[in-house]
């Protein structure tokens, strides 16, 4: 019999990727666990094996495919299985048992009625009316509607019996921001000749940028951003990392400090903790505590999670980031590490800067962003004395997140970062 073999769910925030390798062919022979087809998605590389022995009979994808949960990718030909039920016995010899899911880069027209002057692509749909009905869409694409503060019952749906695709959820998007009371439009760019002004060289995006680049854009124009800068005296605490890093003849950054003043904060302060529920109605406060770190790589900015930072030393937090920078910038990193995060924290000061405004990282609610920390004169009351001075700043949803709180907070985090006796697990083993 044949078996359809489909793209499984890749995960959470990895919503389709770009197929780089499909090492079967036609006639291959292939066990459970063979590699079908290598994924390159926005964050990692990722191989998918068969699940399912048998001999190749179609190959439905090529390299530079894009797919997403569900695609077709090969059609085997396995051996008849030895338990059916009378249902699946009869019909089902030589048919797959369910239609393939279209590949994404086909998907199924987004509008029924286009506006004549647009392509129907890019058309932006106005939302259809309500049929009372819970909304049909798969959880990856509930989770993408939920990051851009999108309802679905107002999305119409053009997939399978009105099924709500991610391309629906982003034309409803379009629409909405292109109403006069919903904010400003998506910007289009302009078609320029620069060659006319001089010399240029055309440089591909990398699919990491494209892919960050329109999750940056919906966080940017769907959340209301508000950014507090602040400053801590990091005199001490400064001074003990660098007996820490010569006794422990090591490299220790400030970031595991960081992380764990930042978690002491979030304890305090579940609000900056917590994410929008679907409904918009209520917040869900987190009780754990994972945090992402923006780590650059040569193929772009990705943001791997550190699990439990409260519960961790900082001997395990600088070990862990250590592995998890390295695993980014060999795009090594699993589809798990990038999950889950409930603050992000953006690390700028290694480079320099004296502040910027980063943009939330989506469902969360806030993100910390690092510059560089500078000695400068500070009066104590008497005199000027130099002390080690780290700027910083909080941006915020601010559906979410008051302006107090977001002072409050990072008042109370220049408190903790320049007394050392309120650090917890400062210990290295
Ligand atoms: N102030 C002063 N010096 C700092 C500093 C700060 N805030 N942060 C780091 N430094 C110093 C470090 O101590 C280190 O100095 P030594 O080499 O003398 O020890 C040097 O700068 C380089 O640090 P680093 O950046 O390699 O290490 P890190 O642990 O601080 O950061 C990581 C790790 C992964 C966050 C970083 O390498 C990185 O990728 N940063 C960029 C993140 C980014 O692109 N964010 C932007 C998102 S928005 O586009």
């Amino acid at each position: 019999m044949t078996k359809e073999i489909v793209l499984p769910d890749l995960g959470e925030g990895i919503d389709n990727a770009e197929i780089s390798e499909v090492p079967v062919k036609p006639g291959d022979t292939i066990g459970a666990d063979d590699i079908i087809i290598v994924l390159e998605s926005d964050k990692a590389t990722m191989e998918i094996p068969a699940e399912t022995e048998g001999v190749v009979k179609k190959v439905h994808v090529k390299p530079n495919d894009v797919v997403s949960a569900g695609s077709l990718l090969i059609s085997l030909e396995v051996a008849e299985e030895k338990e059916k039920s009378p249902v699946e016995k009869t019909p089902v010899k030589e048919k797959p048992t369910e239609p393939p899911a279209p590949p994404v880069k086909d998907p199924a027209p987004v509008v029924e009625t286009p506006d004549v002057t647009e392509p129907v692509s890019s058309a932006p749909v106005p939302p259809p009316p309500s049929t009372g009905l819970p909304p049909l869409a798969s959880p990856s694409v509930r989770k993408f509607a939920r990051e851009l503060g999108c309802d679905l019952s107002e999305v119409k749906g053009s997939g399978p019996k009105g099924r709500i695709i991610r391309e629906d959820v982003q034309n409803f998007i379009k629409w909405r921001l292109s109403q006069p009371a919903g904010g400003s439009p998506a910007p289009v760019l302009p078609v320029e000749d620069f060659a006319k002004w001089g010399p240029v060289e055309n440089q591909p995006v990398s699919r990491i940028k494209k892919i960050s680049g329109q999750r940056l854009q919906a966080a940017w124009q769907t959340i209301p951003h508000v950014t507090q800068y602040d400053k801590a005296d990091i005199t001490d605490l400064n001074n003990f990392r660098k007996s820490l890093q010569l006794s422990a003849g090591k490299k220790i950054s400030f970031l595991p400090f960081l992380m764990k003043a930042v978690v002491k904060v979030l304890q305090e302060m579940p609000v900056i903790n917590s994410s929008l529920d679907a409904s918009g109605e209520s917040l869900v406060l987190k009780k754990y505590y994972h945090i992402g770190i923006a780590v650059d790589t040569p193929h772009g900015l990705v943001v791997p999670v550190i699990r439990d930072v409260d519960q961790k030393g900082l001997g395990e937090l600088v070990d862990e980031l250590t592995e998890k920078s390295e695993l980014a910038r060999n795009r090594k990193l699993k589809p798990e590490d990038f999950q889950g995060g409930t603050f992000t924290i953006s690390s700028l000061g290694g480079i320099g800067g004296t502040g910027f405004s980063p943009i939330v990282n989506p469902p969360q609610v806030a993100i910390l962003g690092v510059s560089r920390a500078e000695h400068q004169p500070v009066f104590d009351g008497s005199e000027f004395v130099p002390r080690y001075i780290l700027p910083y700043s909080l941006s915020y949803d601010h559906r979410v997140v008051d302006g107090a709180d977001a002072v409050r907070f990072t008042s109370r985090l220049a408190k903790i970062l320049s007394d050392l006796s309120q650090l917890p697990d400062l210990k290295l083993l």
